[in-house]
């Protein structure tokens, strides 16, 4: 089989490939700066939970490209449906990392209130960054009936929806291409092809030459993009957000990368990729990849790499301290934020248990008991 094509406009070494897209400085330092934020903020977590005191944590170090590349093509009246690893989405959006932290903890100023996992944000401001659930390929068909939803109503919007190579495999992936092919929804389907899903690599996944040629089953454009060139990932994703507001329809976008650490905290990846490979992929760093290419503009120095990378890890542990000292959410927010008017059953379920933990007192971490 031969390899299909895959669109790069910045080599490795920093130089351009393609012709290169016209984008203004202060923009291209947005996107620079937003993949260092993404750095930085996996380097506090995974010390955070190393340290116990957050429970789980997802690294980004190799996807950060992809992930702000995508979001950049996207304005701030589009939806994102994301996965559990698009941190640089929200970031690049104006999401805060004080906001993201206050879930990294589970506080009660997340948004989510403790009721999620760690990483599984949910914004409605500045954009709209829909839920990240643990089911892989959920976020599929949800984003399809959204952006059908957006057709119907002749909104000029577009849903974007971010998966990894292994939630192809999913019911949701193949439903979802379907009836977006079907009804012509203006949503970008982003197959972030990392190499693996745990441990399972993507030989082991799919039969198929790539992922980008299943979209001519549903009668969409599939392209394979450089995961790791932002340019490529901006200019590819720029013109399936055109295409979806013009009422053309879908498209299958497939990011070609690799991730650079664990699945998650929990995991340890030197037990099944080989030393190879990553050594392989390090020279391809997406971060370095750009800073090259902003060195040759005149637009980035050693200096400025490490002023970023510092004044980063302080934006994110001042996250930290500010979330890590919010309270935790009440024991009654656990019947909030879900019914417009709690119902009757639950109201009196609710100040049994409430009356009981005012009597016995609330469990506390750690303590060994559980009074109620
Ligand atoms: C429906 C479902 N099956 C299995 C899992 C367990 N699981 C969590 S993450 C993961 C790997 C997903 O890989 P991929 O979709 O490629 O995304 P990546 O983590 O590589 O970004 C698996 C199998 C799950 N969360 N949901």
């Amino acid at each position: 089989m031969t390899a299909p094509d895959t669109l790069t406009i910045l080599a490795p070494d920093g130089s351009l490939k393609g012709s290169e897209p016209q984008i203004a400085p202060d923009e291209l330092l947005h996107c620079y700066r937003t993949m260092v934020r993404v750095r930085a903020f996996d380097d506090v977590c995974l010390k955070l939970q190393r340290s116990g005191r957050i429970g789980f944590s997802i690294p980004n170090k190799g996807v950060e490209a992809c992930q702000v590349g995508a979001a950049s093509a996207l304005a701030k009246t589009d939806w994102i449906f994301p996965s559990y690893r698009d941190f640089g989405m929200a970031l690049y959006h104006g999401v805060t990392p004080t906001d993201m932290m206050h879930n990294m903890f589970g506080n009660d100023l997340d948004t989510a209130r403790g009721r999620q996992m760690p990483v599984h944000f949910s914004f409605t401001e500045p954009i709209k960054f829909v839920s990240i659930s643990s089911p892989l390929g959920t976020q599929i068909p949800q984003a399809v009936g959204a952006a059908y939803a957006m057709k119907l109503r002749g909104e000029k919007t577009v849903a974007l929806t971010s998966f990894g190579d292994g939630s192809t495999s999913t019911l949701g992936f193949h439903s979802g291409m379907n009836f977006a092919g079907v009804w012509k929804a203006p949503v970008v389907f982003l197959c972030q092809n990392n190499g693996y899903a745990i441990s399972c690599s993507t030989a082991e996944q799919t039969a198929s030459e790539s992922f980008a040629i299943k979209a001519k089953a549903y009668g969409m454009p599939g392209v394979r993009v450089d995961g790791n060139d932002l340019l490529a990932m901006r200019a590819a994703t720029l013109e399936a957000v055109e295409r979806a507001r013009r009422g053309e329809g879908p498209t299958l976008i497939e990011a070609v990368t690799f991730r650079m650490g664990g699945h998650s905290t929990s995991d340890d990846p030197t037990r099944y990729v080989p030393k190879e490979l990553v050594e392989e992929w390090a020279k391809k760093d997406p971060i370095d990849r750009f800073e090259r290419y902003l060195k040759k503009k005149k637009l980035w120095t050693k200096e400025l790499g490490e002023r970023t990378y510092a004044e980063a890890v302080d934006e994110v542990s001042a996250a930290v301290k500010v979330a890590e000292s919010t309270p935790a959410p009440k024991l009654e927010s656990i019947f909030s934020d879900v019914f417009a008017s709690v119902p009757e059953h639950l109201r009196r379920q609710g100040q049994a248990a409430f009356d009981l933990a005012a009597r016995k007192g609330d469990a506390g971490a750690g303590d060994g008991k559980f009074p109620l």
